[in-house]
Parts: C-alpha cells; structure tokens; sequence
C-alpha cells in the first residue's frame, strides 16, 4: 500500500537523522586523516545546517469555515483523540497560525497583539524579538488544555471605526468589504496578528510547518501573509466546500493568490472538502458518486486544472473516524486519498529538491578531499625517484642534493609575492560582487519603488517603478554574474600557471550560477504584481498598506540576495582553501625530503629504509581513497523506500 503523508515524513526524518550521522562520520575521519581544510570544513558545516534545519511547509488556504482547520486536525493532530485547532461554524481561525518545532523553546503558544500593526516592523522582526508575543505554555501530555489555549486563536475585539480604520480593517471606499458593525456601533477584529505554535509533536520535530490561515478575502490580511508566507510554502492545500462549489470569493482567492505559471500540480492541493454534505439516505451510494463527480469536474474546469487534480474528501469524518477507529468511515471520508497526494506531490518533490542538492555538495567535497590525496601521493612519487636515483651513489653526490633541495625551497618561499598578487586581484573582484549583491545595494535600488510607493494619494505611477526596480535588479545579478566569470577566469588562468611552475593540481571550484537568482526575482515579480492593479489602488493610497508591502518586498528580496552571496562566499573559500592547503603541503614535502636525505647522509641502510617507508605511505594513500569513496558514496546514496536495505553503518 502506498505510504500515507505522515508516514512518509517519518521516513524523510529517518533518513534525515541518518544522514546527519554519516556526516559526523566522514567529518572526524576527514580529520583524523588531516583532509579537513577550510573550504572542505566549511562544505561540512554547510551540509550538517542544511539537513538540520530543513523544513518543510504546507499552508492551508482558504475562504472561512472550508474546513481548513478540521483537515488539518484529521491529517494531523487525530493521535490526540480530539480536535486541537479550534474549527467550528462562522470564521473561526482570526489570524494566520504557523505550527511548527523549535527545541531551543519550550512547548507554547505564542501569540503577537493585532496592535503592533501600528507600527511599521514587517511580522519578520517580530520574530526575532519572542519576548514582545504574550505567551501561553502548552502541556503537550494533556491535549484538552492544548485544544483550550489553542483557542487564543479565534479571539476576537470590537472597536470603534477609527481604530479599526488605523489597523487596517476598514476602508471607506471598498464598504462591501468592510467587517459587519455590531448594534453598538463597534466593529469585530481579531485580538492577534499572528500565532505561533510550539509543539513536540513527531511531524513537526521532523520539519514540518504547517500554516493555518484565516478566511483569505477577509480584508486586511497582512500582505506578509499572502507576499511571504504562501508564496514560499512549499505546499498550498486551497479547499473549496463540495456542497457550494467555487463561489465568486473562492475564485478571487484561487487567482489572486494561488495560481501558478503552470498550474503546478505538485505544489497545489485542490480538495473539494464536506463531502458527507451528499451523503443522502434517499440516494444511491452510485448517485451520490454520480454527484461527487460532477462537481469534481465542474470544479476542475473552472479552476483550469485536471479532474485528478481535484480531491472530493470529508475531513471532519475522516477525523471522527481516526478517533473512533472506524475504517469504514475513514475509507468512505477519502482523507487517505488526500494524505497520500500529499506525501507524494509535495513531500516527493521536496526531497528530491534537498536529495539533489546534497548530492552535489558530496560530490564538491569529495573532489576537494580527493585533490589533497593526489597531492600527497604526487609529492610521493617525487620522492621515490629522487630517493632511487641516489641508490650507488656517494656522499658529495647526496650533499649536492641536499643543496638542491634547499635551493628549491629558498624559491618557493620567494614566490610568497606572486601568490600574494594573485590574492589581491581576488579580493579586489570579490569585493565588487559583494558590493552588487550586498544590502546597501539592495536598498539603494529599491529606493524609488519605496518613494512611489510612499507618496500621498493614488499612486500611478507605481507598476512603473516596480517594473524599473525589477529590471534594475536583474542588471545588477547579471553584472555581478560578470564579475563572477572575470574571477573564475582569473581563478583558472593562475591557477593552470602555478601548476605548471611549482606542480600544483589546483582547479576552481564550480561557479556559482547566478542565473538561478533572477529566476527566483522573476518569480517574486510575478507574485507581487497583483498588488499593483487597478483594482488595488485604493488600498495602495493608505500609507500603512503600501508601507507594509514594501517591507515584505524587501525581506523577501533580502533572502534572496543572502543566499547568492553565500553561494558567492563558499566558491570563493574553497579556491583560496585549495591555495593555501597545497602551499601547505609542498612545505611539508621539503622538510621531509630534507629529513630522507639527513638519515641517509646518517646511516647507509637509510635509503632503503626510506624507499619501503614511501611505498607503505603509498599502499595507505590508496586505503585513504578507497575509505574516502565508500564514505562519500553513502551520503549521497538516496534509500529508494522502506524495505531497501541501509547499508550497515562502520568504520574503519
Ligand atoms: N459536514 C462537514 N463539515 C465540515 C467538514 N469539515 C469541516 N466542517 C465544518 O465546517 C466548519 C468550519 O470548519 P473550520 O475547520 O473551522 O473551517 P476553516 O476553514 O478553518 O474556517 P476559518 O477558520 O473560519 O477560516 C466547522 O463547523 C467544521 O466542523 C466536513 O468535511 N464535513
Ligand atoms: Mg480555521
């Protein structure tokens, strides 16, 4: 039987934790064997945080009461018997609730007052600063008290007009949006802004991040939520209800805020929920099909996707079945369906996103242990036809030896000043990408896309901005894509030069591709632009609104700037790594041939002493590699499922 969701997650996890051991393995053995320089450890370092903090999320998005809430409850939480996420008639969820683990805090429910929307700070600085949330601790071992302080959630206020105008849920020129106003002329807003919860359940210990979110045409959803949040989710679950079909709200969810370039069937869920709603005791179970189907397909066809890509399920029965243990009701709620869709669409496609990655980190590593094994033996084999040409000879000719070698060593040590120049170059060029790819930068260009953008009134001529800031941005990727082909060349030029003078087997790392980058600004482009129509306008012309889009711009744009520029970083230590390693090592090399020739010059018997010496540090040179191999091709080995066999971890 195919795996469900939470099973294949467990699976991940196993082979995460077991991955991470490896790790560990190779990286004491690389040690042990002196193979660990900067750039090698430094590859390590980045692998071990990879795997660690590699999450996983998956938003639930949706118009209020769909049922996003009691899904997640089915799929997830069913273990503790109950519902957990409060989900009940009306809007239930106020505000966008992230369920995740962290083991540096304990297990709580951490909640950020709707009134800090006052202030500018985008919610990603909120993050950072946990002692401004208001703080609830959860008993993970009593799931009544977690369901009781998860209800925080759905807490709401009344306020008056104005304040409800300051926070951003009440606009005088869009009133169809516009909350209900109670009798006495108070208006209902969610207490919080934002909820974190903090939980040691098995999924989420393993990376998983589940996201919540409030009804979405709900005005005043954050543009960090629908900016943010739901564009980098690695999964959406959009839910629709099967008894009403697309309504006109769900169809403005699903086109502003969902759909993708290709209708990626992989990174989006369509459940067509409630379907026990048509479970009719005056209808045949093949008329009740009958009309699941044509709702399915009626669905899929306004949607624009396939009929498969639609799942008809019931999560509240699928949740009662998992709770009274009742296989008939949890087969007839299709929630396996929907979990099994889940574990391979977006779970598969992420793995083999992270497995491919890693990969190609192993087989970089590799490459960078294995040129320093080939140093050593080259510098062996150097040795031995030296140590065998002096075999008959006599004293003055072992003398005269020596002084070559010291002379070659007094030239090495001279060309200190070459190897110097080379590095000035190299950082001067370096300097150049980081000041492309840096913050300043990233500021600067943005900076008139701010000011349209925080102008008074209507605000025209903002699209135009926006479109200039993009392409400016993508100049400036694609100049420091320049300035990384110009160091790559320089990198290979001196390099291929300093391997001809002193014997050197360096070679440039991989250049990082730059190109990705734009990629992910074209896709940032894309997800923003709904902001910027016609029909925006008005919400644009409040200044809090426009500066709160900015904010969540600019954090977005950051992480992509981060990480090229660390891409940019481990390039470039791994070839200075390279440099210093062989300098390293060559200075090994004389003073061990100088040493050979001082016990020669000692006792006659030496030089044969030295010879076999050599050849067993040769025989374990091989040992080291074939280890290095075996060590490495495990790491990169992907477990193909639960039956295959794991090879057995050892060392020697
Ligand atoms: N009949 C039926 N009712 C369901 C199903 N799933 C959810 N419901 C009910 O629909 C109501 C709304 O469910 P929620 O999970 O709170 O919906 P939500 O999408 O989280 O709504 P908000 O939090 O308000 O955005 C609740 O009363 C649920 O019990 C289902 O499969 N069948
Ligand atoms: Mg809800």
């Amino acid at each position: 039987m195919a795996l469900s969701f939470n099973e294949q997650f467990d699976q991940h996890g196993a082979w995460r934790r077991e991955f991470a051991l490896r790790l560990k393995l190779l990286s004491e053995w690389l040690k042990d064997h002196d193979l660990l320089d900067s750039a090698v450890e430094e590859r390590l370092r980045r692998l071990e945080s990879q795997m660690r903090t590699d999450k996983v999320m998956v938003a639930f998005v949706a118009e209020f009461s769909r049922g996003k809430s009691e899904l997640i409850n089915a799929i997830f939480f069913a273990g503790y018997k109950r519902r957990i996420m409060p989900a009940s008639a009306g809007r239930t969820t106020m505000c966008p609730t992230e369920l995740g683990y962290d083991p540096e805090v304990p297990p709580c429910l951490r909640l950020l007052p709707i009134e800090t929307r006052l202030h500018t700070q985008p919610l990603m600085e909120w993050r950072m600063v946990p002692e401004k949330w208001h703080r609830v601790d959860l008993d993970v071992n009593d799931p009544q008290q977690l369901s009781q302080a998860i209800e925080k959630v759905s807490e709401v206020r009344h306020v008056t007009v104005e304040e409800a105008r300051a926070l951003g849920f009440w606009h005088d020129d869009s009133p169809e949006d516009n909350p209900m106003m109670g009798s006495d002329g108070l208006i209902e807003i969610p207490k919080w802004r934002h909820a974190l919860i903090n939980i040691a359940h098995p999924l989420l210990k393993q990376g998983l991040v589940i996201l919540d979110t409030p009804g979405l045409n709900a005005i005043g959803a954050e543009p960090e939520l629908t900016v943010n949040l739901i564009p980098q989710a690695h999964a959406v679950v959009f839910i629709l209800a099967a008894d009403t079909g697309v309504t006109k709200s769900d169809l403005q969810i699903w086109r502003e805020h969902l759909i993708t370039e290709d209708n990626d069937a992989d990174s989006r869920l369509v459940v067509l929920n409630k379907i026990d709603t048509m479970w009719d005791a005056l209808s045949t179970p093949a008329q009740v099909q009958a009309q699941i189907d044509r709702q399915r397909a009626t669905t899929a066809e306004i949607l624009g996707l396939q009929r498969h890509q639609v799942i008809p399920v019931s999560g509240q029965k699928g949740l009662v079945a998992k709770v009274n243990d009742d296989a008939d009701l949890l087969k007839a709620s299709r929630l396996p369906q929907l979990e099994q869709a889940l574990a391979h669409g977006v779970l598969g496609q992420r793995q083999k996103i992270l497995r491919a990655s890693v990969a190609a980190n192993i087989g970089e590593l590799r490459g960078e242990a294995t040129r320093v094994l080939s140093i050593r033996r080259r510098d062996l084999a150097e040795q031995m036809v030296e140590l065998k040409g002096l075999r008959g000879k006599n004293m003055s000719v072992i003398k005269h030896m020596r002084a070559r070698i010291e002379q070659e060593q007094a030239e090495f040590d001279a060309s200190g000043a070459k190897i110097h120049a080379v590095r000035s170059v190299h950082l001067k060029l370096l300097r150049d990408v980081f000041n492309l790819l840096g913050t300043a930068a990233l500021k600067s260009e943005m900076q008139e896309l701010t000011d349209a953008l925080r102008q008074p009134g209507l605000k025209l001529g903002v699209r135009k901005a926006y479109g200039k800031t993009f392409d400016r941005l993508r100049d400036g990727l694609r100049k420091a894509g320049k300035v990384s082909d110009e160091i790559q060349t320089m990198l290979t030029g001196t390099f291929r030069q300093l391997n001809a003078e002193y014997g050197f087997s360096l070679q440039a790392p991989r250049e990082p591709d730059l190109a990705r980058y734009e990629r992910d600004l074209d896709l940032v482009e894309r997800s923003h632009n709904q902001y910027l129509g016609v029909s925006n306008a008005l919400r644009l012309a409040q200044p809090e609104f426009a500066d709160r889009l900015v904010r969540a711009l600019a954090t977005r744009l950051r992480v992509i700037y981060e990480s090229a520029l660390g891409e940019v970083e481990l390039w470039n230590k791994s070839a200075a790594a390279q440099l210093d390693a062989q300098l390293r090592e060559r200075r090994r090399n004389f003073g061990r041939r100088l040493e050979a020739i001082e016990r020669i010059q000692q006792a006659a018997s030496g030089l044969d002493d030295r010879i076999a010496e050599i050849e067993a540090q040769e025989l374990a040179l091989d040992q080291l590699d074939l280890k290095l191999a075996e060590l490495t091709s495990h790491l990169s080995h992907t477990p193909a499922g639960p039956a295959a066999a794991q090879p057995a971890l050892k060392m020697a």
